[in-house]
């Protein structure tokens, strides 16, 4: 896959449009839960160093990322520019992966077909544990950092 070789995490913040006076939502998912805190740090990070206030961050948890939908839809229904759901989701020994991975997905694609305001997809759905760590502030950067970056853009676009 493209990021096998390489860690797109790295940008330019004078790339970036400002996220100055931008309100964005993370909502993040409690399962594995030492891989979603790290892509939150990531993401919280590159919000505040591309302009965001803190204290137009909001961060709420649900408990799987099967429920990062209804926390988008109830994130949606605030003044938000912006709502980023953050989660990671490892291969099994059952098809459980496949359904979480298919009902997360299907239901921010559908989010984003709704709303005014965009929704940026920051789930990890990985093989291994080792691959989900790589991706959340290891060997192939963090995840988070780059759907805050896309977050600040979309939220750009959507007021345009
Ligand atoms: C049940 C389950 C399993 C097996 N694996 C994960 C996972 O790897 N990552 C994740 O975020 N959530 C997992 N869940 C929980 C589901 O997302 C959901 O919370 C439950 O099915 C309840 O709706």
């Amino acid at each position: 896959m493209a990021t096998a070789l390489s860690n797109l995490s790295n940008f330019d913040v004078n790339d970036v449009p400002s996220g100055e006076g931008l309100k964005i939502a993370l909502v993040v998912a409690e399962w594995n839960a030492e891989i979603t805190d790290n892509l939150r740090l990531g993401a919280h990070t590159t919000l505040v160093e591309c302009g965001v206030r803190e204290a137009d961050i909001t961060t709420t948890q649900v408990p799987g990322s099967f429920e990062l939908v209804f926390g988008a839809k109830k994130a949606l229904e605030q003044a938000v520019d912006a709502v980023i759901v953050i989660g990671s989701v490892i291969q099994g020994q059952t098809k459980h992966f496949d359904f979480v991975c298919q009902g997360v997905t299907q239901g921010i694609v559908s989010l984003n077909l709704s709303s005014d305001r965009p929704v940026v997809f920051c789930v990890l759905t990985d093989n291994t544990l080792q691959q989900s760590i790589d991706r959340s502030g290891g060997v192939h950067g963090n995840k988070g950092v780059e759907a805050a970056v896309t977050a600040i853009k979309m939220a750009q676009l959507a007021k345009q």
